[in-house]
């Protein structure tokens, strides 16, 4: 039963945003990727400057600083009177009293479950903790998810599974220097983590091998030894026909098999049909090449296996990682310094933003929610009854789809995402959030999403709080604060304290980054993912600490698996998997493959970096990349502009004619809003154990525009 909630009073002392001016040089890590480049950021004028640390900086990393001061960001709480008003400027009471008001109503009319949570990878550790904890023991709501289920969830799962514990890379980044042979399925690290690239120079320079799984020759693949230019969605049978392969020609590691696993017999078996032959007609990839690919990962002594995005935002994402870590595993790879497969994180804070709370069957330290002793645990740290807790609840889209319906939420707080333009199938999910009777948008600039909200909350940036965030080796770091916030914003962390008193709860809620981290250490202890011996001033220190780091005196664990895999009885296991139908083939109305993905001057949904001059003048734009042997029989020429459509809708984008592409795949870019919106044909097929959407491949078709038109 729910206790109906306190009234709240109209006004009340609240922390300043700002405690007196501490302008001063700090070092830092960009906000953007998983990467979390280092740079010294040092106070000029109303914003600051950036200088970048040993591994160097792309150009969003320069730019950052720019959003500092800029006039586009957000400095005074925004409200909505009345369902169709105009939003306007409020007190931050104002603004907190109504969003505090509106989850009353909600759960006073039907439960706990009508206020929805909604988070993102880019929150800090100490920010995606008490998002968690605000959810579960103040809401009592089971309705929070957030956008890593977009990004990181079909390589997580494939992890858990084979290893028992999912750390995107079980091994130090400086591994791919070293690596004699390097495979990159569907990332584009040239465009999404251009520093990695020294790294991969470096390898190529000791003699080693890069092989580049992508539908487009990107600038990635432009530098490969040899690019696979598989179909989309064919990487799975393009792994297991690598494995075949290894088989054939006597290159299993069988002792490592052996020793170290279980569940080779099957897998043997499921890839005993996947013949050369059979491969190159699913995807594409002739035999030669596939025989050469096998050579390179064989007669490497250290091979790494990298996927990303391209690889695991399908329908069956889960099985194309777990195919990927099974030839892994047959070569022997997994857990040998030097060699293994991991995925390569993408968010700031990718990584920690997935263990620590935000997602909907998880508790702090990558505890399970429907764990007794998990509950019990982080229930004694909240000074609550673990029954109090709620259970699992839907996942990011399923959620997104079920706001404002009969069982779904009718009210929302949404930390750190875009979904209208980042979700699939977005012009559905937009219909839904404008079916919610409270949206309440904590962000640092009016994003699409926050348009649409009754409350809007402006927060700081990365620049102006401290934090942490987990890069994506696993490595835990410290960012700190440069300068104070504008006038007018507060962090985060105010957000959700100030909520978190109005709605009467018992447990405290610290708006000192610090203090928040040493609650979460204390969460975390004794899980998979255990912070506890992982402290500010050990960070502040230089210390390297990758998780999980136990207590103060540990040193951290860089390299996981090294003796044992985190299964019951320390073996990985192989899981047999095989390539399903495709989620929505092609046919004579939507007869082309289209894909999405990234450029380098524009970051996720476009929300900060659409707003950053330097940035947009060189990405203005969405467009469609499309073969010329396409483009031609379709009589488009280069720049025009051209509709896309998909069983979901259109997007109006120019014409890129590149060769590129595949001829049967046209590419859109996803970080623009309105009309030029990816996301508006993207399809909402989810993975059936990740619930990750098939952001990578569905059916489309392209059409000329009449001359007025284009
Ligand atoms: N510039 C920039 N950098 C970023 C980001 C950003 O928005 N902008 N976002 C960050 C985040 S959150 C993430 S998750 C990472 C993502 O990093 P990546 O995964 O590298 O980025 P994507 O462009 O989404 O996809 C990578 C490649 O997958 C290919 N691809 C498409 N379909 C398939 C397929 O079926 N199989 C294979 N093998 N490849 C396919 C695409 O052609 C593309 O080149 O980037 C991070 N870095
Ligand atoms: N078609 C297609 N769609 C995709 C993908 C794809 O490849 N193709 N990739 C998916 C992936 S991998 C991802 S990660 C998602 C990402 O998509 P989104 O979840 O939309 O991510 P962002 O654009 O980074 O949104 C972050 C929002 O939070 C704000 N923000 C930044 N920092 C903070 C902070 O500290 N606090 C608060 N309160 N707000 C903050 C930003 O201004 C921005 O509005 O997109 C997914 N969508
Ligand atoms: S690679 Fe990623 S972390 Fe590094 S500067 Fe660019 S966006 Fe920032
Ligand atoms: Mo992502």
């Amino acid at each position: 039963m729910r206790v109906p909630l306190p009234l709240l009073s109209p006004t009340r002392a609240h922390p300043a945003s700002t405690s007196g001016s501490s302008l001063r040089s700090a070092q830092t890590h960009c906000p953007y990727c998983a990467l979390q480049c280092s740079m010294t950021l040092t106070p000029a004028g109303a914003g600051a400057e950036v200088e970048a640390g040993a591994g160097g900086l792309c150009r969003k990393g320069w730019t950052s600083a720019d959003l500092l001061a800029s006039p586009r960001r957000l400095t005074t709480p925004l409200v909505r009177d009345g369902r169709h008003g105009r939003l306007r400027p409020a007190s931050w009471d104002e603004a907190l009293d109504r969003a505090a008001a509106g989850f009353s109503r909600a759960q006073e009319l039907r439960g706990a479950d009508a206020v929805g949570v909604f988070g993102g990878g880019g929150l800090t550790n100490e920010k995606a903790y008490l998002l968690g904890k605000f959810a579960r023991a103040v809401l009592r709501t089971s309705q929070i998810d957030y956008n890593g289920r977009f990004c990181m969830s079909s390589a997580a799962a494939g992890a858990m599974r084979a290893f028992g514990l999912d750390r995107g890379m079980p091994f130090p980044l400086d591994d791919v220097d070293t690596a004699n042979c390097l495979l990159l399925v569907g990332s584009n690290l040239a465009e999404t983590m251009p520093p990695v690239m020294q790294r991969i120079t470096r390898q190529r320079e000791a003699g080693g091998s890069l092989i580049v799984v992508d539908p487009r020759k990107t600038p990635t693949a432009a530098v490969a030894t040899l690019h696979l230019q598989a179909q989309p969605g064919t990487d799975l049978m393009l792994a297991n026909g690598l494995l075949f392969l290894a088989i054939e020609l006597g290159h299993v590691d069988e002792d490592y098999v052996a020793s170290r696993t279980q569940g080779w017999v099957d897998v043997r078996r499921a890839v005993a049909g996947c013949w050369p032959a059979q491969v190159e007609r699913v995807t594409g990839v002739a035999e030669p090449a596939l025989r050469e690919a096998v050579r390179l990962l064989a007669e490497a002594d250290r091979a790494l296996i990298l996927t990303a995005r391209g690889a695991e935002q399908h329908a069956h994402g889960v099985d194309t990682v777990s195919s990927f870590i099974n030839l892994a595993l047959a070569l022997g790879l997994a857990g040998r310094p030097g060699s293994g497969w991991g995925c390569l994180t993408g968010q700031g804070n990718g990584q920690g933003g997935r263990e620590h709370g935000q997602k909907a069957d998880q508790l702090p330290g990558y505890r399970r929610l429907d764990d007794p002793a998990a509950r019990a645990h982080v229930a004694g740290v909240w000074g609550m009854d673990a029954d109090d807790l709620p259970s699992p609840g839907r996942s990011a889209y399923e959620l997104l789809d079920a706001l404002g319906t009969e069982d779904g939420p009718s009210a929302l707080l949404l930390m750190g995402s875009n979904p209208v333009v980042s979700a699939p199938r977005a012009a559905h999910v937009q219909s839904r959030l404008a079916a919610l009777d409270c949206l309440v948008v904590a962000d640092v600039v009016l994003s699409e999403t926050a348009e649409m909200a009754d409350v809007v909350l402006p927060v700081a940036q990365w620049a102006e709080e401290d934090g942490t965030t987990t890069d994506l080796q696993g490595r835990v770091l410290l960012r700190r604060r440069a300068l104070d916030p504008p006038v007018g914003v507060r962090t985060d962390l105010h957000v959700l304290a100030g909520l978190a008193e109005r709605l009467g709860a018992t447990t405290a809620f610290p708006v000192v980054p610090q203090e928040a981290f040493d609650e979460l250490r204390r969460a975390s202890a004794g899980g998979a993912a255990d912070y506890a011996g992982i402290s500010y001033g050990r960070l502040a220190a230089g210390e390297e600490l990758h998780w999980p780091c136990p207590d103060e005196d540990h040193p951290g664990t860089p390299r996981l698996f090294l003796d044992q895999f985190a299964t019951a009885d320390g073996r990985a296991r192989f899981v047999p998997v095989s390539q399903p139908p495709s989620a929505e083939p092609v046919d004579e109305t939507y007869p082309l493959l289209l894909t999405t993905g990234r450029v380098t001057a524009q970051y996720q949904s476009g929300a900060q970096t659409r707003r950053i001059d330097a940035l947009a003048s060189t990405a203005p734009a969405a467009f469609v990349e499309l073969h010329p042997f396409l483009a031609q029989r379709l009589e488009v020429s280069d720049g025009e502009r051209v509709r896309v459509s998909t069983r979901r809708g259109e997007a109006f984008v120019r014409a890129r004619i590149t060769d590129a592409i595949r001829p049967d795949t046209v590419f859109v870019p996803f970080h623009w809003a309105g009309r030029q919106r990816a996301n508006l044909l993207t399809s909402d097929a989810l993975d059936p154990v990740s619930r990750m959407p098939a952001f990578k491949v569905c059916a489309a078709r392209i059409d000329r525009l009449s001359e007025a038109a284009r």
